[in-house]
């Protein structure tokens, strides 16, 4: 990082402050902002709230922990009859209340306990900062380290630690469990599942009432990276990253994760349910492991089951290591002008485990990351594909996603056709969401909202674009100041959350005192 000759020769516990861009410095605010500015129209179809969270450490961080570690800071916009209302709060993690009554960093290392102060190694150690799902009625904030922790829809004040209890002896929860709209579950995963190292992986289903069933475990091949996953009616594929993990490196004080170039990406496919129909050659209990060659697919879009017996999934690809903070043990670092792109991958469930999967189908050749669909359509062959993009006449063919993403894309399987909106200069945009029309409406029918960055203004705003006429926004909303990236977000539309409570303080209906008014003049 390039210290700005103006801070030069001031010392300070935050590095992220020379960042005069604002892009990485720290938010750290809380609070409430009723009725946005808006540019243009929220259409008054729109009621729902868009949840997302930020990695932003509270305090200073151990200078050498990744920048994946920060405590979890909520952001919700709440959306109704064409008005934004704004909430900010942080997830008050055991972890945050620790080191935030310390006034310093108690947690050292991401995932590695041995680097932590002794006084913190019985705490939670999870920032619950990736991910927050609606499910059971409950707001989760979640991070794959650890369990869910519940935070309230309304408030976003920290209700809980684990509120699905009992129900799971695993110590893990994806922060990508998957809703299946057909069958009314949650899809969750949890690996290193029974703690640190471990190469157990649990797998169940919640139903929409938090109730576990179908609990099944097995072995993940190595301690891999295990991020992101897909479903399909019969089917989970986790999706494995060529990082390893091990008992030794940690107990060095090390990093918990290592890429390691000889280890290729991976799929384990597992049946759902026992109730899953077997190909040919599937024993009761079996789950297969296909690999391609070195590379991380970082996320996934989603998956259907083919006529053939294939599982086609989507992701993003990046050609090499996208988390450099996670060197190999060498330390060699990824190639600078390393390649990304979206892919469908092809797994013939045929195949004995252990295969090797064809190269996937190039599907965007164009630098592109958190793909997302219409999510009513979760599970089944799905026409379009809601991603971030860096926009390719802005690319020069050098830049990649390590220089940030500056558009959304709108991809059409059907027509094969891109659509792009840009940002602007000077701007990045960030995981987008998928509002549908309405309840009925058709796949794809509706609105995507995403966070972009006004860079040189400092500044963020949501934009909202019609996905009818997706190059042009019909609004923006406008915060007046800027935020920290987000990792991920989502939708949860208004009718699925009762409270009726308002997300910002209302005014009660007071008597006027009368003590205003003047007399007549005359
Ligand atoms: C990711 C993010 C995480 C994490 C593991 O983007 C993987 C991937 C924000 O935290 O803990
Ligand atoms: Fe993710």
């Amino acid at each position: 990082m390039e210290i700005a000759a103006v801070y030069e020769g001031l010392a300070t516990k935050w590095l992220a402050a020379y960042d005069l861009a604002g892009s990485g410095s720290p938010c750290r605010i809380e609070g409430e902002l009723a009725d946005l500015v808006v540019l243009g129209e929220i259409p008054p179809e729109i009621n729902g709230t868009f949840y997302r969270v930020m990695c932003d450490p509270f305090v200073p961080p151990d200078p050498n922990n990744v920048p994946i570690d920060g405590d979890g800071n909520v952001s919700a916009f709440r959306i109704h009859n064409g008005r934004v209302d704004m909430r900010l709060k942080y997830i008050e993690t055991e972890r945050y209340k620790l080191e935030r009554r310390a006034n310093k960093a108690l947690f050292g290392l991401y995932r590695n306990p041995f680097t932590h102060h002794p006084c913190v190694r019985a705490a939670v150690d999870s920032t619950a900062n990736t991910n927050l799902v609606y499910w059971a009625n409950r707001l989760l904030a979640l991070k794959e380290v650890g369990l869910p922790y519940e935070i309230d829809p309304d408030t976003l004040e920290t209700l809980s630690y684990d509120p699905f209890g009992d129900q799971i002896k695993a110590k893990t929860f994806t922060a990508h469990p998957k809703v299946d709209p057909f069958s009314d579950e949650l899809v969750v995963f949890g690996y290193e599942a029974k703690g640190l190292a471990t190469k157990d992986i649990v797998i169940y289903a919640l139903d929409k009432d938090g109730k576990k069933h179908d609990e099944q475990w097995i072995q993940s091949p190595w301690c891999a990276f295990i991020h992101d996953c897909v479903i399909t009616p019969n089917w989970l594929v986790l999706v494995l990253w060529p990082f390893e993990a091990n008992m030794a490196r940690l107990k060095a004080g090390k990093q918990h994760w290592a890429w390691d170039y000889k280890l290729p990406a991976t799929f384990i496919v597992v049946p759902r349910r026992k109730s899953t129909p077997l190909p040919s050659g599937w024993k009761q209990g079996e789950s297969r492991v296909y690999s391609w060659k070195n590379c991380m697919p970082i996320h996934t879009a989603g998956a259907w089951e083919g006529e053939d017996g294939k599982v086609y999934l989507e992701s993003s690809r990046v050609h090499d290591n996208a988390f450099p903070f996670f060197p190999p043990d060498d330390g060699r670092m990824p190639a600078p002008d390393a390649k990304a792109d979206f892919v469908r991958w092809e797994l013939d469930l045929n195949q004995p485990t252990g295969s090797t999967v064809p190269d996937p189908t190039v599907i965007l050749d164009v630098p592109s990351e958190f793909p997302r669909i219409d999510e009513r359509f979760m599970t089944g062959k799905y026409r379009y594909l809601f991603l971030n993009v860096f926009m390719p006449e802005t690319s020069d063919g050098k830049k990649n996603i390590f220089h940030g993403l500056n558009g959304l894309a709108m991809h059409d399987h059907e027509t094969n056709k891109t659509r792009y909106y840009y940002a602007g200069d000077d701007s990045l945009v960030q995981e987008p969401i998928f509002i549908p029309r309405g309840p009925n409406a058709p796949e794809g029918d509706g609105w995507v909202m995403a966070m972009v960055e006004r860079r040189a203004a400092n500044r963020n705003d949501l934009v909202l674009l019609d996905t009818k006429e997706f190059e042009k926004p019909v609004a923006f909303a406008q915060l007046p100041m800027h935020v920290k990236a987000q990792i991920h977000g989502n939708w949860v539309e208004g009718n699925q959350m009762t409270s009726g409570r308002s997300l910002v303080r209302e005014i009660p209906e007071f008597s006027i005192s009368g003590k205003g008014a003047l007399e007549p003049l005359d």
